[in-house]
C-alpha cells in the first residue's frame, strides 16, 4: 500500500520509523516540514529533515530525538572560545550533513535533490521529500521579544516566550515540487503524523496548491493526534494552542484539520468525541519504544485498509 506521511521532527520521525519497518521501502514517502530551516555559520540547517534522516538510518540520538548518537560538540566549544553566543547544539558529526548539504545547494541542486543524495548515502531507501524547494521560514511573533525566527524561539528560548501569532515568510512564492505531486497522486493513503499541527504540519499544507492536491485524492487521509489527555507528548503544541486561542485537546486538533482529512486517531487514553472526520478510532499513540512505533503503524494501516 503506497503511503505518504506528512511530518515535522521528533514525533513524526517515530511514526515514519514504524511505517518504514512494516512497509516495503518503495511504498513509503515522507514529506517533511522545512519551515524550521535556518542558516548558521554559513551552513543550511534543516532540523526536521535531519531528524527524519538520522531516525531512519538509526543514527539518531534517542535521548534527544534529534542529532547523532554519541556526537561531540567540539566545534561549538571552539565557537564559544571566540566569544560566539553558540546556543544551537551543532554536533561535530552532524556538521558533515550541513556542510555537504550547503555545498550541494551552492552547486545549484534543489533541496529535493540534495535530500535524495544524502539519504541514499545514509542507506535510506524510503523517499524523503522536503515540503518545497523554495525557502520558507516560520517567524514567531512573541510578547517578550517581538518577531523572532523559529530556532531562536524553540531552541534559544526553549519555547517559553508567549506566542501572539505565526507567519510563514516566503510561503506565497513556494511551489509544490514535481516529486510531491507524483507521490500524492500515486498514494493509496495519506497519514499526518503526530507532529505539531501549527508549527510542523501547517507549513506543509500552506504551500500553495498542497491542500488542493491532497483533497483531489479520494483516499484515506488520516491524522494521529499529537495531544493526549490535553497535553503534548513533546514540545510546545499544547502551550501554543492555548496561546493561539484554541483549547488544548485532540478534538481541537481534529477540528483544525477539518475535512481536509477523513479519519482521525485519538490516543487510547482519550475518549472519542464528535469531530469533523468520518472515521475515528483509538490506538496507543505514545511511541515510547520501537515496538509501539511498529504496532501503531500496523494498526493504522489495518484500520484504513478497507475504506
Ligand atoms: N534542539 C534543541 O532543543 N537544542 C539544540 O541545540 C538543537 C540543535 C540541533 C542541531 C541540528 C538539528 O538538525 C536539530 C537540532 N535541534 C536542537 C532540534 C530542532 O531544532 C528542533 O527539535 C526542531 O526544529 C523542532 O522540530
Amino acid at each position: 500500500m503506497k503511503i505518504v506521511v506528512l511530518v515535522g521532527g521528533v514525533g513524526g520521525a517515530k511514526l515514519a520509523l514504524g511505517l518504514a519497518r512494516v512497509l516495503p521501502a518503495e511504498d513509503l514517502t515522507v514529506i517533511v516540514n522545512t519551515a524550521d530551516d535556518t542558516w548558521m555559520y554559513g551552513l543550511r540547517i534543516c532540523p526536521d529533515l535531519d531528524t527524519i534522516m538520522y531516525t531512519l538510518s538509526d543514527l539518531v540520538n534517542k535521548d534527544n530525538g534529534w542529532g547523532i548518537a554519541g556526537d561531540t560538540f567540539e566545534m561549538i566549544a571552539a565557537m564559544r572560545r571566540y566569544g560566539e553566543d553558540a546556543w544551537f547544539g551543532l554536533g561535530d558529526q552532524d556538521m558533515a550533513t550541513h556542510i555537504l548539504r550547503t555545498r550541494l545547494l551552492h552547486a545549484g541542486k534543489t533541496m529535493t535533490d540534495v535530500t535524495s543524495i544524502l539519504t541514499k548515502k545514509l542507506g535510506i531507501h524510503q523517499q524523503i521529500l522536503p515540503m518545497t524547494d523554495s525557502a520558507v521560514a516560520t517567524i514567531v511573533d512573541t510578547i517578550e521579544y517581538g518577531e523572532i525566527d523559529f530556532q531562536t524561539y524553540f531552541v534559544k528560548h526553549r519555547w517559553q516566550p508567549t506566542v501572539k501569532s505565526l507567519r510563514l515568510e516566503g510561503i506565497e512564492k513556494a511551489v509544490v515540487t514535481p516529486a510531491i505531486e507524483i507521490a500524492i497522486q500515486h498514494a493509496e493513503a495519506l497519514i499526518v503524523g503526530p507532529s505539531n499541527p501549527w508549527l510542523s504540519i501547517n507549513p506543509i499544507l500552506s504551500v500553495p496548491g498542497m491542500r488542493e492536491l491532497i483533497l483531489s485524492r479520494d483516499i484515506p487521509r488520516v491524522a494521529i493526534s499529537p495531544i493526549v489527555g490535553g497535553e503534548a507528548i513533546k514540545g510546545p503544541a499544547a502551550k501554543l494552542m492555548v496561546e493561539l486561542g484554541f483549547e488544548a485537546s485532540a478534538q481541537a486538533v481534529a477540528s483544525y484539520y477539518d475535512t481536509l482529512l477523513n479519519g482521525f486517531v485519538f490516543d487510547s487514553m482519550d475518549g472519542i468525541v464528535e469531530i469533523p472526520q468520518e472515521h475515528v478510532t483509538k490506538f496507543e499513540t505514545i511511541m515510547k519504544n520501537d515496538e509501539v512505533k511498529v504496532a501503531l503503524a500496523r494498526s493504522v494501516l489495518e484500520w484504513i485498509q478497507d475504506w
